[in-house]
């Protein structure tokens, strides 16, 4: 991966200047199967040190996860031996400032064997803080208070506020779903929950049997899990974190399963 800072656009009209692995917020997603080998190396093309935690990884942190210099590199390879929803991120001091700059991102591990055959999605929730736009081109940075207050003025799934309000996932009803939720915060606790489905399976990290019909399922700040469920009739769904100033301030999405009614054909 390489590291830049670039423009993203958080909302219609806010554009942030954000700190990303591969100019994308959030950075790539990295799918691998327990017992594979992670080969990783990290360029620095931003004007100031970063580095890369992966939680799938059981390494020293203070060589693999070290400061790298603009223009410097980094590499490892690390055994991915958990099966999960790994978060992965920026480690340099102040951590909360790189993450909620916008370096992070997920990395899926399946079991050996797989995963039971279904339609899936990936979910990074996320949150930024913002200072009023500056200069010219009214960009926005950090607000390193509303960041340490836990007060951020977007949370978001996949970088953009209230993304898959706007534009649906369409899914197909009655068949097998699953998402892969990765919660990047830097702060907020994401108590994820689908409208009008309640979830068959939740997976959280490791080698244990899921949880079985559950509402709602907390994904920690630095954590993940995966659902699975079945959507039972044709019909819009939104999915939200149930913390609802959260969702107010853009952690909402909509499955759009089927034809809803009152959609054209
Ligand atoms: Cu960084």
């Amino acid at each position: 991966m390489i590291t830049a800072h670039v423009r993203h656009e958080v909302a219609p009209g806010i554009v942030y200047d954000a700190w990303t692995f591969d100019s994308i917020v959030p950075g790539p997603t990295i799918r691998v199967t327990a017992g594979d080998t992670v080969d990783f190396t990290l360029v620095n093309r931003g004007p100031i040190p970063h580095s890369m935690d992966f939680h799938a990884a059981e390494i020293a942190p203070d060589r693999a996860y070290r400061n790298v210099m603009p223009n410097d590199s980094v590499q490892f390879r690390f055994v991915a031996r958990v099966p999960g929803a790994f978060m992965y991120h920026c480690g340099t001091a102040p951590v909360a400032s790189h993450i909620a700059n916008g370096m992070y991102g997920a990395l899926l591990v399946d079991p050996k064997g797989g995963r039971p055959a279904a339609d899936e999605y990936v979910l990074v929730q996320s949150e930024f803080y913002m200072t009023a736009p500056q200069g010219r081109d009214s960009l926005r940075g950090m607000d390193w208070g509303k960041v340490l207050n836990a007060s951020p003025d977007y949370v978001v799934f996949n970088g953009v506020s209230a993304r898959y309000a706007t534009s649906p996932i369409p899914v197909a009803p009655k068949r097998p779903l699953r998402l892969f939720v990765v919660n990047a915060g830097p702060n907020r606790v994401s108590a994820f929950h689908v409208v009008g489905a309640i979830f068959d399976r939740v997976y959280v990290d490791g080698f244990g049997a899921p949880l079985r019909g559950l509402q709602t399922w907390n994904v920690p700040v630095g954590g993940g899990a995966i659902f699975d469920l079945t959507l039972a009739e044709d019909g819009y769904y939104p999915f939200v974190t149930h913390a609802f100033a959260d969702a107010t301030k853009g952690g909402v999405g909509v499955l759009r399963a089927g034809t809803p009614a009152g959609t054209a054909h």
